[in-house]
């Protein structure tokens, strides 16, 4: 667990916003002696406010409220405070399409287009606490749709473009979302990904909506409903260009966004103005080291809480120019990012260790086709990146020069918590290092004791931050059961994880139901619940196992009802299902159907035993509450049979 330690080197140390490890030590200890005036000055110095704050926080497990008294405005800050300087003039946004199409905003111009679009949506009768669903390609566009409500105070909801319309259709009913925006289509891998028309399935069945403005980005052929679908060209078209940003109080809900828990329905995180932004803010500065001429990017979806706090709101708000890619990174070629980052000279890349691996596997003539030297910072994010994988991004796309930041958080905390400030902290491969200031974490056992050094635990934290999510939409009782009662008067991140000699974390991975396949979280229950909807499933049971690439893969167990028989051309049904059911990346590696689920005396499914069966195709521990050994040994001895015939195969091909 003690690795190598790889220092910075002595340039980027110098130059770095946080420089040595005495200058973290102090800014951690300012923190931690007096929290309140630390997060003061910095609310104080760092963002803009059309009122001054009364309080810091007022806290009452588990609820928190960040600046009281505060009204501010997300997208002011974003936006607005930039054009008093040169900085109108600087690239806020960089743009390029699969097929190499580029388009750069400055912050004039997104001022101007965000204005706009701010106007019409007033001008169709939304304003604060209406609720937007934004369902949209990775464009320009997303962006100004996300920033104009934020300037409203209108609160939105950014639905992954992979989703499906019945993963669509949930979020709007748990949100009531009262207006859609949506384009006509996205592009990855040169296919279309129509998006309007899962909007329209999923507006079939839900009625809440008044309008849906659509963004023609393609010109794919879409129907357009009368009255209630409008075109984002024809609203734009004379809008006017002033549209001052609402003043808004510091706790008004800036997002909702869904992400997946423990039980079968996706869970919506909110999050709130002012802490976020401050937040996300610091980060910034303290993890990626930005300066005023860097390139910045983060490569993942404006969907995920990536794409939230390090495409827009913590980017913009420093004044930054980020970049957006419209892709995948193996199209047309696998040195697509290479390419990218060599064209706009990229100073600082964020991407998963999943895709890390992905580009180990397409060999390394690929970035060594190209120019990285712009490079000067690498980031983490996701899952735990295994050595391996951090050795190759260190050295060939570092090219051993770059810190990396492995950068610790989560859909609930809004902004990184555990990261190394790259100029100040030494770095270990795998681990995500320490706590950045004002973040105040523990490994606890099931009681909320303080485990020893290296001795595994639950990581929890230990008081509130300023981007912490404020609750689950409509559902406090949810949000207390599951964060804030599983270990009491602790904020339970639901990691395991173990803290060594140095005080460094190392992150091992989820203890709750939620397994993470390529840096995206899914829930086995939201799995098991698509797969019984399906009229030939009578139970099921997903697990997570490793693999090589995604971090995990997911494995499904299903028996089905009586009458039904298991064939392949069922399997494969069953798996296009659940990827209709939820989206494209929740298709099952493998669905096995059986004749019986493994259960406890109680009835409950044992889904420790299926993972092991999966991993390591044997069952050790505890099986004294199962109900039938024999399904167990069935189980793993059909997995054997099955990876026989598999390799077999394989071999067979060979030759
Ligand atoms: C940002 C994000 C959160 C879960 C989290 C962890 C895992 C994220 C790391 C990590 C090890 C990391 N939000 N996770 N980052 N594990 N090292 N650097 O991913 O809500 O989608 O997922 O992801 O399990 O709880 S998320």
């Amino acid at each position: 667990m003690s690795t190598t330690l790889h220092s910075p080197s002595s340039a980027f140390q110098s130059a770095a916003r946080v420089s040595g490890r005495a200058a973290y030590d102090q800014l951690y200890r300012a923190a931690e002696t007096a929290p309140e005036s630390f997060w003061a000055q910095l609310a104080r110095n760092q963002l803009h406010w059309f009122q001054p704050f009364q309080r810091v926080l007022d806290w009452q497990l588990p609820r928190a409220q960040w600046f009281p008294g505060g009204l501010i405005n997300a997208c002011y800050n974003c936006v607005d405070r930039h054009l008093s300087s040169w900085r109108r003039n600087k690239a806020a946004l960089i743009w390029e399409g699969e097929n190499f199409e580029q388009r750069i905003l400055t912050y004039q111009e997104l001022h101007r287009k965000v204005s706009k679009f701010a106007n019409v949506l007033k001008s169709l009768g939304y304003r604060q606490g209406d609720r937007a669903i934004i369902y949209m390609p990775m464009t320009p566009e997303a962006a100004i749709a996300m920033l104009a409500c934020a300037r409203l105070g209108i609160i939105h909801s950014v639905v992954f473009a992979g989703f499906s319309s019945e993963a669509l259709k949930t979020r709007m009913e748990d949100l009531e979302a009262n207006l859609v925006i949506t384009a006509d289509a996205g592009r990855r891998r040169g296919r279309e990904i129509m998006l309007k028309r899962n909007v329209d399935a999923a507006l079939a069945e839900y009625a809440g909506v008044r309008h849906c403005i659509v963004y023609k980005h393609l010109g794919a052929g879409i129907e357009m409903h009368h009255q209630r679908d409008l075109w984002w060209d024809d609203l734009m078209f004379g809008m006017s260009e002033d549209c001052p940003a609402e003043p808004l109080d510091s706790e008004h809900p800036l997002y909702v966004l869904y992400t997946s828990g423990t039980t079968g329905k996706p869970k919506g995180v909110v999050h709130t103005t002012a802490g976020y932004l401050l937040q996300t803010h610091m980060t910034m500065q303290w993890v990626f080291d930005l300066r005023e001429q860097d390139i910045f990017w983060c490569t993942a979806d404006i969907g995920w809480v990536t794409g939230h706090s390090y495409l827009i709101y913590g980017p913009l708000s420093m004044g930054a120019t980020t970049l957006l890619y419209e892709g995948a990174p193996d199209w047309p070629e696998p040195d697509r990012f290479w390419r990218l980052i060599e064209k706009y000279r990229v100073n600082i890349f964020y991407t998963s260790p999943t895709a890390i691996r992905s580009f180990i596997r397409q060999g390394d003539a690929w970035p060594q086709k190209h120019d990285l030297s712009s490079l000067r910072l690498l980031g983490s994010v996701g899952e735990p990146i295994n050595p391996a994988a951090w050795e190759w991004y260190y050295h060939i796309i570092g090219g051993g020069r770059c810190p990396i930041v492995d950068t610790w958080w989560q859909t609930e905390t809004g902004a990184i918590l555990i990261a190394p400030m790259p100029g100040a902290v030494a770095t270990k491969p795998g681990s995500a290092t320490l706590p950045l200031p004002g973040i105040f974490p523990a490994i606890v056992d099931a009681k909320g004791q303080p485990v020893a050094e290296g001795q595994q635990g639950f990581l929890v934290m230990r008081q509130p931050w300023p981007s912490m999510f404020r609750t689950l939409w409509r559902d406090e009782t949810r949000f207390r059961e599951i964060y804030w009662d599983k270990i009491p008067g602790l904020y339970f991140t639901g990691d395991a994880a173990r803290r060594d000699a140095d005080g460094y974390y190392w992150l091992l991975g989820r203890v709750d139901d939620v397994i993470n396949v390529s840096g995206h979280r899914l829930s086995t229950m939201e799995v098991e619940s698509a797969m019984v909807r399906h009229a030939a499933v009578a139970e099921a049971a997903a697990v997570g196992r490793p693999h090589e690439i995604k971090g995990q893969g997911l494995v499904v167990f299903a028996t089905l009802k009586g009458g039904q028989a298991a064939s392949p051309e069922l399997v494969d049904e069953l798996r296009d299902w659940v990827g209709k059911e939820i989206g494209g990346f929740a298709r099952p590696d493998e669905i096995r159907l059986v004749e019986a689920l493994p259960k406890t005396r109680s009835g409950k499914i044992m889904r420790r035993l299926l993972r092991e069966i999966v991993t390591t195709r044997s069952v050790s521990g505890d099986t004294t509450t199962l109900e039938d050994y024999a399904v167990l040994l069935k189980l793993s001895q059909q997995g054997k049979e099955e990876e026989e015939l598999l390799a077999h195969e394989a071999q067979k091909e060979k030759v």
